[in-house]
């Protein structure tokens, strides 16, 4: 055997045992929620015919010629009774884009499909997209809302990292032909991590936006905003309202940003987002957890302290440190919750819980009292009502 032929059945045999490899709830934990032993995508997920070229004639060797860095930030539908992921795949070459991975139980076997995501090409300045949120709107479509990202124009000679973040918006029907419409328009220069509203607001397109003054510092961005449009196919917001805002000294002081499309409960929408705070090890990003109202979705009625999930374990290293980031979750008809979340800019894993879980999570986990005094008597009153239990006993 050749070194092609040798190379491509170790290749194979690895690829496939990755891709077919069971994976196992983690038990314990906190009880909110369960991780699971093995991430659901990576990088190594990619197909070999998106990485090598398979002809023996023009690659002897069988070396890689478009390496996949990375697979993570992922939306996600359930679509035809399969757990959809729409991925950001990162080449070697930084750029990402976006493929669908699907998988039977959604929590191992994702395959992706053949062929990646080809958006219509509208905007030559368009250098860099990602961060798909997928919102199964009221009005029949599959809306995607990403980041459109292209270099400042106004950047300094010189300075090759300044850029422009906007959020772009394509809808499909089935995941396969994608219609671009114009980037979403709002008074601030930049926008990321923008959610489309499942459902429609006194008969306007609702979106959670993040108005931003920087590319990455969001400066006097207050938090996360809810905003309304007439017309999603130019859509148009003239006023976003902050309804997680952003505070001194919590897991959100330096950022935040809206995640998944809020989840329809009974008490309320929850929303899965992110919040980012600076450390002297550089910015930290936990998942973090809060409700609307649901008739007004602009009203904040609960957010439970501190973090929902915060980077453990090899979770903790990647491209981009210490981060954890989730755009995507599926609901289940009887009541499972599929929460998709990424690792340090580099993998994508799978949380799953329950909706009667969230909402009790939710609305029964007291928020962050804001000073260590009053974190101080919060605990306290908790140890003294389960003191009193035990010694009862
Ligand atoms: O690198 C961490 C994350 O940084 C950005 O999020 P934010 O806009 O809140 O800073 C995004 O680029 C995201 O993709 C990335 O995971």
């Amino acid at each position: 055997m050749g070194i092609f032929e040798e190379r491509l059945e170790i290749l194979t045999k690895q690829h496939k045992e990755l891709i077919e490899r069971k994976n196992e709830k983690v038990e314990g934990g906190n009880g909110i929620y369960h991780r699971y032993k093995y991430p659901v995508i990576t990088g190594e997920h990619a197909p070999l015919f998106w990485k090598y070229d398979l002809n023996k004639d023009t690659n002897p060797f069988l070396l890689e010629r478009i390496g996949v860095n990375a697979a993570f930030n992922a939306g996600a539908i359930e679509l035809n009774g399969k757990y959809h992921l729409v991925v950001r795949v990162e080449g070697n070459d930084r750029k990402s884009f976006f493929a669908v991975a699907e998988s039977d139980n959604g929590i191992d076997n994702f395959k992706f499909w053949d062929y990646p995501i080809l958006l219509p090409d509208t905007d030559l300045e368009e250098t860099n997209v990602y961060d798909m949120r997928l919102t199964k709107h009221e009005d029949g479509y599959i809306y995607g809302v990403f980041c459109s990202e292209s270099k400042d124009p106004e950047a300094i000679a010189g300075d090759l990292s300044s850029a422009i973040a906007k959020a772009g918006i394509v809808r499909t029907k089935d995941l396969k032909t994608w219609e671009r419409l114009p980037n979403l328009k709002t008074v601030s220069h930049q926008q990321r991590n923008v959610v489309l509203h499942p459902e429609f607001i006194d008969g306007k397109y609702a979106f959670y936006t993040r108005p931003q003054d920087g590319f990455i510092d969001t400066g006097s961005g207050g938090g996360v905003c809810f905003g309304v449009c007439d017309d999603i196919t130019h859509a148009v917001i003239d006023k976003e309202t902050v309804i997680s805002p952003r505070q001194y000294h919590t897991i959100t002081e330096t950022k935040n940003g809206a995640g998944c499309v809020p989840i329809k409960t009974e008490k309320g929408w929850i929303h899965i987002a992110h919040g980012v705070r600076n450390t002297a090890a550089g910015l930290r990003y936990v998942v973090y957890v809060f409700a609307t109202d649901l008739n007004d979705p602009s009203k904040l009625i609960a957010s439970p302290n501190g973090f929902f999930i915060a980077p453990q374990g090899i979770e903790r290293t990647g491209d981009v440190s210490n981060v954890v980031f989730t755009n995507g979750a599926i609901v289940k008809d009887n009541g499972d919750v599929y929460i998709y979340y990424a690792s340090s800019d580099t993998r994508t894993h799978v949380a799953t819980t329950t909706i009667d879980k969230l909402v009790d999570y939710t609305f029964s986990t007291p928020a962050d009292p804001l000073r260590s005094v009053d974190c101080v008597k919060q605990r306290t009153e908790l140890i003294r009502k389960n003191l009193e239990l035990i010694n009862k006993k």
